[in-house]
């Protein structure tokens, strides 16, 4: 019983703690809810579809800048974490995604298309 209120005192200790400092972060800058927004908005990297092959679950893009994975715009060919994504674009067609290092793969996480 006692061991069991302990560790509950400090899964709630471990909870509060980002949040309170999180709370302290947004009074001292006005601005942090914007910043937010375009942090969100910079993660999405755009691109050209080139080629879509569905069957292997792989999709060619021709991409600008990727910063979170320091690598300069180039086509190349893309992993999808789910093939369903690839129903949503064709070639041709600009979009927004999001690639990732999965398992040492570069795989598309989020895939828009671009309005
Ligand atoms: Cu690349």
């Amino acid at each position: 019983m006692k061991s069991r209120s302990m560790l509950c005192a400090t899964v709630l200790l471990a909870m509060t703690l980002p949040l309170s400092s999180m709370a302290a972060e947004d009074m001292s800058k006005p601005g942090a809810m914007g910043d937010m927004k375009m942090d969100s908005a910079s993660a999405m990297s755009s691109g050209e579809v080139k080629k879509v092959d569905k069957d292997a679950g792989k999709v060619t893009i021709k991409h600008g800048p990727l910063a979170n994975l320091d690598m300069p715009g180039m086509t190349m060919v893309f992993r999808v974490k789910d093939p369903a994504m690839l129903d949503q674009v064709k070639a041709g067609d600009q979009i927004h995604f999001i690639a990732e290092k999965v398992g040492g793969a570069l795989t598309v996480t989020k895939i828009d298309a671009a309005k």
